[in-house]
């Protein structure tokens, strides 16, 4: 089973499917006031949410957690600071991205420490993501078949 798994491209497997496309993924743009983000993430209720340029493209992602701890001074949470920085100043830029050729296994080994993987066209334009829950589900599929 796991060399079917591992021979399959996304391209030509179901997985492709289970990709969540660009327009349902919640994201921020990198020059978004920091209040912006807190705003979507909170109403997304996603813990964690990519972060993309004016052209489209992957620039990391933001997190609940890395918001609150930016703003967190010596004895209080200092909300002001919110409209002081922007995305860029405090996500995190070093995600892994994939394309819609990357192998099952490389998005498997990647969703062990990513909840969400991005997928890029091959101009690096943001295409959608992949969820640990799609990767999950679709193994699952594979272990009942077999
Ligand atoms: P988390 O926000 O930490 O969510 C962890 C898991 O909780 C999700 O796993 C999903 O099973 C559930 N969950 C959380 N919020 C949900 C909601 N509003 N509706 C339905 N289920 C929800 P995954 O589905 O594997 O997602 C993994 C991570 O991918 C999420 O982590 C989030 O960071 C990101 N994500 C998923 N869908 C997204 C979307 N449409 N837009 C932006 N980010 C998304």
């Amino acid at each position: 089973m796991m060399q079917t798994l591992k021979n399959s491209q996304l391209v030509n497997n179901e997985i492709n499917e289970l990709i969540i496309p660009h327009e349902k993924v919640a994201h921020v743009h990198k020059n978004n006031p920091l209040n912006h983000a807190l705003l979507v993430l909170i109403k997304s209720g996603y813990t964690a949410i990519p972060v993309l340029d004016h052209e489209n493209k992957i620039q990391g992602q933001i997190s609940k957690a890395q918001i609150l701890d930016s703003i967190l001074g010596l004895e209080r949470i200092e909300m002001e600071r919110l409209n002081e920085y922007v995305v860029e100043d405090v996500a995190d830029p070093d995600i892994p991205t994939l394309q819609t050729d990357s192998t099952f296994g490389e998005a498997l080994m990647r969703s062990i420490n990513y909840p969400f993987l991005c997928i890029v066209d091959e101009n690096g334009a943001f295409i959608g993501i992949l969820t640990r829950r799609s990767i999950l589900a679709l193994m699952h599929r594979y272990f009942q078949q077999t």
